[in-house]
């Protein structure tokens, strides 16, 4: 790079004035007062021509093209607008041009001075040995471990906590429904117990081998899962001394900074859902404080072209995938669906608007697709933002997304309408393609595959009939009435799948096939794994209608469970629902404590214990407070609007 010659605007050279001593000395003396006035005279002739020449020369003279030949130094005209050709070539008005020299000339000096010191930091780098190097490594590494764990135990900011109203008591009058409550919490206390003897720590029990269990969703570390899952029923059902032990478990031992790929849904359920719950029922911060540092382990989850997230991710790298199994690299909707709830929940009390935006982009996003006859097909692909395979269904894969819906709704005190109008387009769209009858007259959700309905339901499609029940108030048209039946239908249906069964406990999924009816065909299909479903569905047909067929059903299921589920070292699932001797899985899953035993015990005790108008449950059965924001943000500041 050379410093192109700077020269004066008009381009003439002005003779300096000599304002020095006399260059002529010897003549001095000598001139008369006359001549030293016809000298001035010309000097002043000289200096007005000079000056007039300056302002009479034409206008364009005063601007002066300059060939920086720097490309990589560019102050751009203002004048040079988008389209200019030449970024080397400046215009430089005449006022500014001191001012762009001085500039050029700093951006030079700077330009140099970065080289040499990168050259000496290199050469200095090559002059230090490997330990040398290795140490400095270290260093850093632990500056930004440092960092991290003052954001881990950064104190959140105080926000308006809602009203614990209703999160303890619901004693029922009725004394054989208070002694069927005892039950249900005795059977808590025998997987709790347990859980505690042999599985302590570990994600979940074997409660036959008598060990600690778990499965790739809560990936290669013991995440205490049961404890975190299992607090907030213990909370209700009064058992104190054994939460306060899970919270010391949590105290002591819950680390998330570990070399381990979980399951995005499955943890925001299981795992933030349960510890907001615990925080919002106790008021203990612990809680609060662990879910949100979790929650920012989960967030690298969401870097993916579209903002869709991977259903995986490694905790401490922040590296996500998909399933192998997932439709092409495939996400899946009741996956990247089922996170609205906790979300919001999160930047509410943290005042970090980041979780609530995640969410929200991934609401967008699919307002914006064409839905094939109104249906949400159950992958979507994270880095092309297309549809995967076009398979739709209410049970597994699809199943929360729609429930996040209705209760994204609610959770907002009704003021989100745009997810109740997404809930409402979407089971419209269900009730025309997916709900049938059967021959016999039962109502039952099929499945959607490639243009035909499969006319199988699954046991997860069973929370369905607690969905419409709970999304009858404010629906459309005021169909409340239509929409509390439909519920109703689907509470019979998935009643009939489990009292047509040896155990009187319902298969995995069930068909609708000629003379079969809510009966399962295949092998695979026919175990229980003490899922909660049909009995959730129950509870809410219950709160709504309070028929005491649904306090029938729910002990139907309490006793099937305490008589070939329960074993001596806790609960496990089976094999075969329609053999009257029972295979045991040997696996007490965590949502049996979070869900199943919540729900019976909910179904037995009264309606003010976690009221539906002031709790809105995620899917994981952890209630969250609806969010009464007309004083305040979702950020919880009133300053932030
Ligand atoms: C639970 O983890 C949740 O209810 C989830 O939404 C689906 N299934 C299991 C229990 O069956």
């Amino acid at each position: 790079m050379t410093t192109p010659a700077l020269l004066p605007l008009s381009g003439r050279r002005i003779p300096p004035l000599n304002l020095g001593p006399p260059s002529f000395p010897h003549h001095r003396a000598t001139l008369r007062l006359s001549e030293k006035f016809i000298l001035l005279l010309i000097l002043s002739a000289f200096i007005t021509l000079c000056f007039g020449a300056f302002f009479f020369l034409p206008d364009s003279s005063k601007h002066k093209r300059f060939d920086l030949g720097l490309e990589d130094v560019l102050i751009p005209h203002v004048d040079a607008g988008k389209g200019a050709k030449n970024p080397g070539v400046f215009l430089i008005h005449g006022p500014d041009e001191h001012r762009h020299r001085e500039e050029e000339e700093r951006l030079r000096n700077k330009i140099r001075a970065d080289h040499e010191k990168a050259l000496e930091e290199a050469k200095e780098k090559l002059r230090k040995s490997r330990e040398e190097i290795h140490a400095e490594i270290q260093t850093e590494k632990s500056k930004v471990a440092q960092s991290m764990k003052i954001k881990e135990t950064r104190v959140l900011p105080p926000v308006p906590v809602p009203q614990r109203i209703g999160v303890s008591g619901g004693d029922p009058e009725d004394t054989e429904i208070r002694k069927k409550r005892e039950k249900i919490k005795e059977m808590m206390k025998h997987a709790w117990d347990n859980y505690r003897t042999y599985g302590w720590g570990h994600n979940e029990l074997r409660p036959i081998a008598r060990k600690g269990h778990s499965t790739n969703i809560f990936g290669s570390s013991q995440m205490g899962a049961t404890i975190v899952d299992a607090l907030d029923t213990l909370y209700i059902m009064g058992l104190h001394d054994e939460f306060m032990d899970g919270k010391k478990w949590i105290e002591d031992n819950l680390d998330f900074s570990v070399n381990s790929e979980v399951s995005v849904f499955e943890v925001n359920i299981r795992f933030i859902g349960g510890l907001l719950a615990a925080y919002y029922l106790s008021g203990e911060e612990i809680f609060k404080t662990k879910a949100v540092q979790l929650a920012e382990k989960l967030l690298p989850a969401f870097n993916t072209p579209t903002g869709i997230p991977w259903a995986m991710v490694n905790l401490k790298s922040g590296v996500g995938r998909n399933w192998g199994w997932a439709s092409a690299g495939s996400s899946i909707l009741a996956e990247f669906g089922t996170l609205h709830m906790e979300f919001v929940h999160l930047s509410y009390l943290t005042g970090d608007l980041t979780y609530y935006k995640k969410v929200m982009h991934i609401r967008k996003l699919l307002q914006k697709m064409d839905r094939p006859n109104g249906l949400y097909p159950n992958y979507l692909n994270p880095r092309t933002g297309r549809w995967g395979q076009y398979h739709t269904s209410v049970g597994g894969l699809g199943d929360s997304f729609y429930e996040y819906l209705l209760k994204a709704w609610l959770m907002s005190d009704k003021t989100d309408h745009e997810a109740r109008r997404m809930y409402d387009d979407a089971v419209e769209a269900i009730e025309k393609h997916l709900i049938k009858k059967s021959r016999g007259g039962l109502v039952f959700i099929g499945e959607w595959k490639n243009g035909h309905l499969e006319r199988k339901m699954g046991h997860l499609a069973c929370f369905a009939g607690g969905m419409f029940a709970l999304g009858a108030d404010g629906s459309r048209k005021d169909k409340a009435g239509h929409y509390l039946e439909l519920g109703a239908e689907i509470a019979r249906t998935c009643h009939e799948s489990y009292d047509r069964t040896a155990l009187k406990l319902g298969p995995e999924s069930f068909k609708f096939d000629g003379a079969v009816e809510a009966v399962a065909v295949r092998q695979a299909e026919k175990y229980y794994i003490l899922r909660p479903e049909v009995i959730e569905t129950y509870w809410y047909l219950w709160r709504f209608t309070h028929d005491p067929r649904y306090r029938q059903w729910g002990w139907e299921a309490a006793l099937a469970i305490e008589k070939y589920c329960r074993v001596s070292g806790g609960f496990s699932g089976v094999k075969d629902v329609y053999s009257l001797t029972p295979t045991h899985d040997d696996v007490q899953q965590s949502f049996f404590l979070a869900e199943t035993l919540k729900y019976l015990y909910l179904l037995f005790s009264a309606d003010d214990l976690l009221p539906l108008d002031h709790w809105v449950f995620n899917t994981e059965a952890h209630p969250l407070p609806v969010l009464r924001l007309a004083n305040t943000t979702l950020s919880g500041n009133p300053a932030v609007r």
